[in-house]
């Protein structure tokens, strides 16, 4: 796997791959021609963000957000030699428990989340807090693209495009103090429009709670995401922004956050509150280590049906092991899972 962060000032017309004009067809990648296109392409801004996916609906972006979405800087991770998921399963298998357990209810019913207007606080041991409409919020960053696996820890996989920007930005312009020393995220509470928040299933304390030690929030690979697949995100997807962290297992990259506090302690995170025994609070992607209920050596790619499959060894830290092992060298990580 390859990181290419390029400026787009570096780009020219021979850095347009076939695999690149690839992607502007309106047909869907197949494994043969699966080999990502590396380069920075420079008609992106150009071009109607639309058309660089195939079968992608087109959202209904607000005119701020779509604008920053057409100004994404093409500077995708790569996945070598895999096939992206296909738009309509990235987003009609889903996990996002506010909305229902099913894997085909968050497309059901996310339709109920009102995403604009939206507010993000800051808050804990940071220099500059605050609330921030998310225009606001987002305004300092350039949104790139970035190409990723996604592993849940039930073993099934994806490979999806995101669109966002690397945490560590946030982090250098509010100033954590001293004191920060991991960084939590809170999902929206609103029992009205998330109706899993509302039925009797008592599972999980709502808001939906997540973290990452700091360094690893400032890893260049940790992203906060506004888009998939050249538009924003849909709701079910964690509309209008979400954490992406491909190196830990799906449930680490919390939807729809409204808070992000810098905290001195490690925080109680929603599904290591509900079985800790099972889910850790690294939840690196860790074929070695098993879940007490299953293996976690393979993984189903999507789409993956009866007769394909589509069953793959999972690799260490999901593929990311050169860019993110030495974030945990100190650290025995059967017993911090
Ligand atoms: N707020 C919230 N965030 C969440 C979840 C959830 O239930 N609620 N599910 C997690 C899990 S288990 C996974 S695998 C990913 C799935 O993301 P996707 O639906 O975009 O593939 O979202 C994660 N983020
Ligand atoms: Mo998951």
């Amino acid at each position: 796997m390859l990181i290419k962060l390029r400026q787009s000032s570096e780009c020219n017309e021979a850095d347009v791959t076939p695999e690149s004009i690839y992607l502007s067809r309106r047909t869907f990648m197949s494994t043969a021609a699966a080999v990502m296109a590396l380069s920075s392409v420079p008609v992106w801004a150009q071009s109607a963000t639309g058309e660089r996916y195939a079968e992608v609906e087109p959202g209904k972006a607000p005119s701020w957000l779509a604008e920053r979405i057409a100004a994404t800087k093409w500077n995708a991770v790569t996945v070598k030699g895999e096939a992206l998921t296909p738009f309509q399963d990235a987003t009609h298998y889903n996990n996002f428990y506010e909305f229902g357990a099913d894997k085909s209810d968050p497309a059901a019913n996310a339709g109920s989340l009102k995403t604009e207007p939206w507010s993000v606080v800051i808050d804990g041991e940071v220099g500059k807090p605050g609330r921030y409409a998310l225009e606001d919020f987002l305004k300092p960053y350039q949104l790139e693209e970035r190409i990723y696996r996604l592993r849940c820890v039930e073993a099934w996989s994806m490979v999806i495009p995101w669109i966002g920007f690397p945490i560590a930005a946030l982090l250098n312009k509010v100033g954590p103090t001293s004191a920060a020393k991991y960084i939590r995220f809170e999902t929206l509470k609103d029992p009205q429009s998330m109706p899993g928040q509302r039925s009797n299933f008592g599972l999980i304390d709502w808001p939906y709670v997540e973290g990452l030690r700091l360094d690893e929030a400032m890893h260049p690979l940790a992203i906060l995401a506004v888009g998939m697949y050249g538009r924003e995100l849909p709701n079910q997807n964690g509309a209008p922004l979400r954490l992406v962290v491909p190196w830990k297992y799906g449930f680490k990259s919390i939807k729809s956050i409204v808070r992000i506090s810098l905290v001195s302690e490690q925080p109680q995170t929603t599904w290591q509150s509900i079985a800790a025994q099972e889910y850790g609070f690294y939840a690196n992607v860790n074929p070695t280590v098993d879940h007490p209920r299953w293996s976690q050596a393979r993984e189903r790619r999507l789409p993956s049906g009866l007769f394909s499959p589509n069953v793959r060894e999972t690799q260490m830290f999901n593929g990311y092991a050169d860019e993110v092992a030495n974030l945990y060298s100190d650290l025995d990580l059967r017993k911090n899972y």
